[in-house]
Formats: structure tokens, sequence, C-alpha cells
């Protein structure tokens, strides 16, 4: 575990669970329709037990689908988690389809949402990396130089980026090594 500052704020990484971590919200990767899956949104839907999928069901009703770069929150149910930003990431087709921005704008949108609900430390996964096929080594640096402007505004206290294996771990520590401040 090891943390930057940025401007006022915290910017951690950890070799972590996600549905485990100490956070007041998770995000979770989802998809446009929030109607769970595998990855990280199989593992935050398995934890936060059944009242999930309806409050999921009742956003996509009263907004219709989310494009990518858009989140929405619901409560934590079973996590430790206050809140769940469900946020849907780019289905990584190249590069040249937008998808930067598209994922710079997964990030923002779940740190305005720390922001409206008073919400200080939040933790994340590594949007698009695995079903959505997100290069690592270009989303990591997106991902920290987004999150590290965030803090600096001050939208959050603490944003965590919680990887799940030991080599996801080693390789957004040298992004952030690079890009970051100790
Ligand atoms: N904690 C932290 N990170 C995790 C965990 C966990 N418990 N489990 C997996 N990861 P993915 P995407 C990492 O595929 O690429 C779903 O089916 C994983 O190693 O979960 O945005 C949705 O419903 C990877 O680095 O999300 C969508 O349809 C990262 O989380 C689609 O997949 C993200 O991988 C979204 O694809």
């Amino acid at each position: 575990m090891i943390r930057f500052r940025a401007g006022e704020g915290l910017l951690g990484l950890a070799h972590a669970d996600i549905t485990t971590f100490p956070a007041e919200a998770v995000v979770n990767a989802a998809n446009a329709h929030l109607a769970g899956g595998g990855g990280v949104d199989g593992a935050i839907h398995q934890a936060a037990g059944p009242q999930l999928p309806p409050a999921c069901r009742a956003i996509v009703a009263r907004r219709g689908p989310l494009e990518a770069g858009e989140a929405e929150p619901t409560p934590g149910f079973a996590l430790q988690a206050r809140y769940i930003f469900h946020a849907v990431g780019p289905i990584w087709r190249g590069g040249g389809h937008g998808e930067p921005q598209a994922l710079a704008r997964a990030y923002r949108s779940c740190l305005e949402l720390a922001r409206a609900h008073g919400v200080r430390t939040l933790a994340f996964p590594a949007i698009s990396c695995g079903v959505y096929g997100y290069p690592v080594d270009l989303a990591a640096p997106l991902a920290l130089a987004e999150l590290a402007r965030g803090l600096r505004e001050g939208l959050a206290e603490e944003a965590w980026m919680t990887l799940y294996s030991a080599q996801a771990y080693e390789t957004w520590l040298g992004h952030a090594r690079r890009i970051l401040k100790d």
C-alpha cells in the first residue's frame, strides 16, 4: 500500500479486493444496463447481496442505459461501503473512438458523485482494464492524472486504486512513481 500527495488530497494504491476495502464508496466497473456481469462487477454484486439488482434496474428504468463515462450511485447494501458508484468505462476499440476521453470521464464522474454525496474516501478498480480490453499501460497514467486533478480540486480527500493482482499493482505503481510525488 502506498500513498501519494495530490494537493490537499491523497491518492493511494493498494493490492486489494475492492469488495472488502474500507472506503465510504466503492466504484464498480459496470455495463450500460447495470445488469451485473463478471469481473469486479460480479464480485461487487455477490458481496452487496440481493437488494442491488433491483436498485440497478430502477436506475436504468428511470434514465435509460448509461453511456461510457457516466456513473450512477446506489447504496452499498451488504458491503461495508455506504455507496457503490457504478461507472461505465469504454470498450477498447483501438483508441481512436474516444476511449481516452470516456475513461477519464468515468473517473471524473465518480469524483463528482463523491463530492455530491459528501463522500471523502473512495476506491476504484482498474475500470475497462479487464473484459473491456483497455491496455493497462495506457489506462494507468490517464486514470492517475485524472484522479490527481480531482483531488487537487478538492472533490474528495482520498482516492484509492485497488489492484486485484500483484502484477497489476506493480504496473500501476511504476506509473504512479513516474507521474506523482510521494
Ligand atoms: N477487486 C478489485 N479489482 C478487481 C476485482 C476485485 N474484487 N475483481 C476483478 N478486478 P472487469 P471492465 C479487476 O473485467 O474491463 C463486467 O462483466 C480486474 O482484474 O471487471 O470495465 C461488467 O458487467 C480488472 O483489472 O471490468 C461489464 O460488462 C479490473 O478489475 C464489463 O465486465 C476491471 O475488469 C466491464 O469490463
